[in-house]
């Protein structure tokens, strides 16, 4: 008798490769279904110091530039301040700016990225501001000159701000990025400094130039 097998059983020696092949279609498809990992990514400025405040973009090629639809930001104003100083948006993100001093605010930005004015107001003005260009927007205010605040707005929803340390951690989808970073002392004019990065490795460090 030579027929030990059914004739549809695969011979013997198929059987290790079959299985491999099936443990890598598994795991490529745990890896889209999980989508993404942590990356932390440490700035330093050209000193050596943490750079903080300091913005991290990611681009990921594939994914929509403009913010999905819900997205909202908060530039809030408390004790003759912008709350937070510093605010990321995607680009199309409609921001609020509600007052919560008792004095009243005169909200502006001649920046290319939003000019606006939200005119002498207390409490939240009606219509958010949507910020739909990427770039920085510079706050002022019209009757405290010392308030001063930034939205920085960008093409990717991969985003975040450095902690004390100079660090941030993002969920990325695996692969080679875009990594940029901007800091307000580099102004609104310039974009930011760009550096690749790749999820292979768990860390991207990266220093900022003068
Ligand atoms: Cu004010």
């Amino acid at each position: 008798m030579h027929t030990s097998h059914p004739p549809t059983c695969p011979p013997r020696s198929w059987r290790p490769q079959f299985l491999g092949l099936l443990t890598a279609l598994t795991t490529a498809l745990w890896a889209n279904s999980t989508g993404a990992t942590p990356h932390t990514i440490v700035v330093t400025d050209q000193t050596g110091q943490p750079a903080h405040p300091a913005v991290v973009s990611v681009l990921v090629d594939g994914t929509p530039a403009r913010a999905a639809k819900g997205a909202q930001g908060q530039m809030a104003q408390r004790d003759k301040a912008f709350v937070p100083t510093l605010l990321v948006v995607q680009t199309g993100t409609p921001v609020s700016f509600p007052n919560f001093d008792t004095v009243r605010h005169h909200v502006y930005s001649f920046s290319p990225t939003k000019p606006f004015e939200l005119k002498l107001y207390a409490g939240t003005p009606v219509a958010p501001v949507v910020f739909d260009r990427a770039g920085t927007a510079t706050l002022g205010c019209n009757i405290h000159d010392r308030m001063l605040g930034y939205i920085h707005v960008v093409d990717t929803p991969y985003f975040g701000q450095t902690d004390a340390q100079g660090r941030v951690t993002l969920d990325l989808p695996e692969g080679s990025h875009r990594l940029r970073v901007w800091s307000p002392s580099m102004g609104e004019k310039r974009p930011g400094l760009a550096f690749p990065i790749d999820t292979r490795t768990r860390t991207t460090r990266v220093t900022l130039s003068p």
